[in-house]
């Protein structure tokens, strides 16, 4: 069904006159639709969630719905003593009375508000930038700190246990195409035995977990530098948009995604490999703004294993694109055949030089 017919299906007053796909997004596709009354004008984002990869988008739902009530009612309880206006999306509902639509071929979509008047980017620009980055995830962790995390649905089974993805890339390379795909490069090969090498390391948080050190609490999933956005007037952080991973986890995942996305200056699609480094700088600025926040909640435990989870988020992320283009891109989507064995390339390259710079990262991160 075309997108200018199902946004006409939400709640939102005047027509529909203009639907552009928008380019975001490594698993569902993302529209912005424009409606207009004689009077004004209504802009707005609708998306159709990934089957293939959330297999009950009505719990997204669920929990996004849970997540934003409670976050905005914090946010305006919270406003007059706040150094600025924090913002979030709003689930639009269906003219079906629910939160989506199904449309003929059984597809899900949803419609949320933009925060306008602000940006994210796809890299990071600056220290301030980076700062401002880590300053909102703090504030979005402790937003949603005294959340149930019992009352969020597992939307997404496995999601950031790593030795998970290990199966699903030994799965994959147990087949005749998984076999092509690894022996067809040396970059294949070489990324296979970036994973050997950390097979036995890979389990470091789920078995902090395991022992009690670490426990589940509500996460974003998702706080890469293009999911935080940046207020056009004033330069800061506004809010955090993307929350389909909503659900329950560790805090490490977040704050290991956050830094992963924003130390590397190249960005997660480069194709210039030499230019992908760790940041350290920008790592300081991250960690400065996130624990204006985070100090208050963070247990010495937690604290323990900041570093490895910046370490395992990069090297899973790396081993989720590899597992991908092994098992012939059928998770992230692609525009062509190697994409995803490039982002593991990056993500590799980010890895191993966070491995090299690990005394100088636990050493700042020791000051905070
Ligand atoms: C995917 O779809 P998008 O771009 O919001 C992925 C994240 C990755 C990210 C890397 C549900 O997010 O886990 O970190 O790509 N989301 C899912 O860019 O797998
Ligand atoms: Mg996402």
């Amino acid at each position: 069904m075309k997108a200018a017919l199902i946004a006409q299906q939400f709640e939102v007053p005047g027509r529909v006159v203009t639907v552009v796909r928008q380019e975001e997004g490594n698993v569902n596709d993302t529209y912005l639709a424009i409606f207009r009354t004689t009077f004004s004008e209504e802009r707005i984002i609708l998306q159709r969630i990934n089957k293939r990869v959330f297999a009950r988008p009505e719990h997204i739902m669920e929990n996004m719905r849970l997540l934003t009530e409670h976050v905005h009612h914090r946010i305006e309880q919270e406003i007059d003593q706040s150094d600025r206006f924090w913002q979030l999306p709003r689930v639009i509902p269906a003219r079906n009375g629910k939160d989506y639509i199904i449309d003929d071929d059984g597809e899900y979509w949803r419609a949320i508000t933009l925060i306008a008047s602000a940006h994210a980017y796809p890299k990071v620009q600056g220290v301030e930038h980076a700062y401002e980055a880590g300053y909102v995830l703090g504030q979005f962790q402790r937003l949603i700190s005294d959340l149930d995390a019992h009352k969020l649905h597992d939307t997404l089974e496995g999601f950031h246990i790593t030795p998970g993805y290990l199966k699903i890339l030994d799965t994959a390379l147990q087949t005749e195409q998984g076999q092509t795909r690894l022996h067809a490069s040396l970059e294949a090969e070489r990324c296979n035995q970036f994973v050997d090498s950390h097979r036995d390391w890979c389990s470091i948080l789920e078995d902090a977990k395991q022992r009690g050190e670490l426990h589940l609490q509500p996460i974003h999933g998702d706080p890469k530098i293009s999911n935080i956005m940046i207020d056009d007037a004033t330069g800061k952080g506004t809010c955090i948009i993307d929350l389909d991973t909503v659900k329950p986890g560790l805090i490490h995942y977040d704050f290991g995604d956050c830094l992963r996305s924003c130390c590397n200056p190249a960005g997660e699609e480069t194709l210039e490999l030499k230019r992908v480094f760790f940041d350290t700088d920008l790592c300081t600025a991250i960690v400065r703004g996130y624990m204006v926040y985070a100090r208050s909640f963070l247990s010495d435990k937690d604290k323990a294993y900041l570093y490895d989870s910046i370490r395992l988020i990069t090297f899973e992320l790396g081993l989720r694109f590899f597992a991908d283009y092994i098992a012939g891109n059928v998770y992230f989507n692609t525009r062509y055949d190697e994409q995803n064995l490039n982002r593991a390339r990056v993500q590799f390259k980010l890895a191993d030089s966070i491995e090299a710079r690990e005394s100088k990262i636990r050493g700042l991160l020791e000051k905070f």
